[in-house]
């Protein structure tokens, strides 16, 4: 296992120890710990081919109005959305059929496959470019508290275009949460997007990870991420991995446009 200037807290696993299928020693961090840091799974060409589809949508942002369907703005004081200051793409696979690709990319699926069995769906796809002055993503919360499910069968899935630090807004966790499959109270403020739960911080630790690092967590796990205090992007594309055949109340896969079969077997 590497430990770089990355490696504050976070365990890293990089391309080679998990390669195809994911090592036993990578499977067990998965299963104790809740997550899985996945070092610089996406680069080269690749990489940039997916940032420049990235960057254009951050382009378009600047003159969506607010209220259109899939987009959503960072909201100011007063609770109001700010027009061109792009907080979140939701369903960004079904807006940009060109990001489909990247949940298919079999650098990842190869790796989530051990998890959950080779036929698998994504669902819930969004982009989160998290800009410079004040860009947000989520508070603490957990995914399956969006699902209605504790199911240990959804995986979800971060994927980390660019560097993403403590001052730019990389993701934080705590390790293990997931065990006790328990949904946390979530509470919302109508002033803000999603929900959260109270944590005692100091069970947190902070994900920094270089770009083309893909972190993958399981949707009981509490994580949450830091609001960007730097002048620099942190663009982060994030779904959820389920088994084709598991069946999800609020995902039916016949009816929701968001949910599409990556692999087959
Ligand atoms: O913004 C991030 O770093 C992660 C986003 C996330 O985990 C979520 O949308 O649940």
């Amino acid at each position: 296992m590497e430990r770089d200037h990355w490696a504050r807290e976070a365990i890293f696993f990089s391309a080679n120890e998990t390669s195809l299928m994911l090592s036993d020693e990578a499977q067990k961090q998965f299963h104790d710990e809740g997550y899985l840091v996945l070092e610089r799974l996406i680069s080269g060409d690749k990489l940039d081919h997916y940032l420049a589809v990235f960057d254009e949508l951050v382009k378009r942002s600047k003159h969506v109005p607010v209220d259109t369907p899939h987009w959503s703005f960072e909201i100011d004081e007063e609770g109001q959305q700010i027009p061109g200051f792009l907080h979140k793409i939701q369903g960004v696979c079904v807006l940009e059929p060109r990001i489909v690709a990247l949940a298919k990319e079999s650098e990842i699926l190869d790796r989530v496959a051990p998890l959950i069995g080779p036929d698998i769906d994504v669902f819930g796809t969004k982009f989160f470019p998290k800009l410079p002055g004040g860009g947000t993503s989520v508070f603490w919360h957990q995914d399956n508290f969006y699902f209605g499910t504790n199911t240990g069968q959804v995986v979800s899935c971060a994927i980390y275009l660019q560097d993403a630090d403590r001052e730019n807004g990389c993701l934080r966790v705590v390790p293990k949460s997931h065990k006790s499959k328990v949904i946390a109270k979530h509470h919302r403020n109508p002033n803000t997007y999603g929900s959260w739960v109270q944590i005692d911080e100091s069970d947190a630790i902070d994900v920094e990870v270089p770009r083309g690092s893909v972190v993958i967590f399981s949707a009981n796990l509490l994580h949450g991420s830091h609001d960007n205090r730097s002048n620099r992007t942190r663009y982060c594309a994030e779904w959820h991995y389920t088994p084709a055949d598991l069946l999800l109340e609020r995902f039916p896969r016949d009816k929701i446009k968001d949910r599409h079969n990556v692999r087959e077997i």
